[in-house]
């Protein structure tokens, strides 16, 4: 599988990127970088770090929007650090010169490889919406979209209706759910549900290896902040259960199949996903996502660790 990785690392993007990287039939031809868990020169040096890190350090790395088509950027300090990973220093890594933006990235490479290339999107969606101005035909080129982002179902994060990836950039998610992508979203409807939880953590905690061992320390931040949220000491493992749904979407137990779209003019839920529930497909009034409402949580959870073995 030939992969471009979209992200903002970011905690859980760390481990994402670690789950891909761990797998041998995954080639990622690219990773782009954007503002949200931190500013983008902060999320493109830590992609840079992680690559090499997790054993890739060949993968180009492009820097991409540094803020939301719109809205002004709130970037998330409080809940990944202010470096991104909890404060935790992974080695410097030299990065390999890339002169094009994240979205002149994907599209040249979607147009070398047309159908071929699939793209896990992890942060706001402004590369993707950016990619999407310059190739209109981008759903056509590219095979599979996996999305971590939006709560269709449930609650939001950062408002009580909006997760943060759609929420940092309501009108570049509204436009990629619209474009007619072979999309997945995963949503906070899953990502809340899986918990890595506090006996997971310390079976990380006792494996060998650095990639375990730093990957132990970011989540030791990260579950630190969400214990507030939760009331557990467990954290979410947003994107990195994306990176397994693009692998192997069998890990999707249950899924329905909707037209979502972004409010962009609400005055209370300005960013929220607004799914049509309806069931007569020609009543719709878009090109439906695929949306799941169950994973297989003690397998992904089990694999994450093989992962970091
Ligand atoms: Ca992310």
């Amino acid at each position: 599988m030939r992969v471009f990785i979209d992200c903002d690392p970011g905690i859980d993007d760390a481990l994402a990127l670690a789950y891909l990287a761990a797998d041998s039939s995954v080639e990622i031809v690219g990773v782009g970088t954007v503002y949200g868990n931190a500013a983008v020169e902060t999320t493109t040096d830590n992609a840079v770090r992680l690559l090499r890190l997790f054993g890739r350090p060949d993968v180009p790395v492009s820097a991409g929007a540094a803020r939301p088509l719109v809205q002004q950027p709130r970037l998330a300090a409080h809940v990944h650090g202010a470096n991104g990973l909890g404060g935790i220093e992974v080695p410097a890594a030299e990065r390999i010169d890339v002169s094009e933006s994240a979205a002149e990235a994907l599209v040249r490479l979607a147009r070398s490889a047309p159908g071929q290339i699939s793209v896990l999107a992890l942060g706001p969606l402004t590369n993707l919406a950016l990619a999407l101005a310059l190739e209109p035909q981008l759903p056509q080129l590219v095979d599979r979209v996996v999305v971590m982002g939006g709560a269709v179902r449930v609650p939001g994060n950062v408002t009580p209706w909006a997760e943060a990836n759609v929420n940092n950039d309501p009108e570049a998610a509204e436009a990629v759910l619209g474009a007619g992508f072979d999309l997945t979203l995963v949503a906070l409807d899953v990502t809340m549900r899986a918990l890595a939880t506090e006996s997971w953590l310390e079976e990380l905690a006792g494996m060998e290896g650095e990639r375990a061992r730093y990957a132990h320390r970011f989540l030791t931040y990260y579950v630190d902040w969400y214990t507030s949220f939760l009331g557990q000491r467990a954290c979410a493992m947003h994107d990195p259960l994306a990176a397994a749904v693009l692998l192997d979407p069998a890990l999707v137990t249950e899924s329905v199949t909707l037209p979502v779209q972004v409010e962009l003019t609400g005055t209370h839920t300005r960013g929220m996903t607004v799914a049509d529930l309806r069931t007569r497909p020609e009543s719709r009034s878009r090109a439906p996502v695929v949306l799941p409402t169950a994973v297989d949580v003690p397998e992904f959870l089990a694999r994450m660790l093989r992962a970091l073995a």
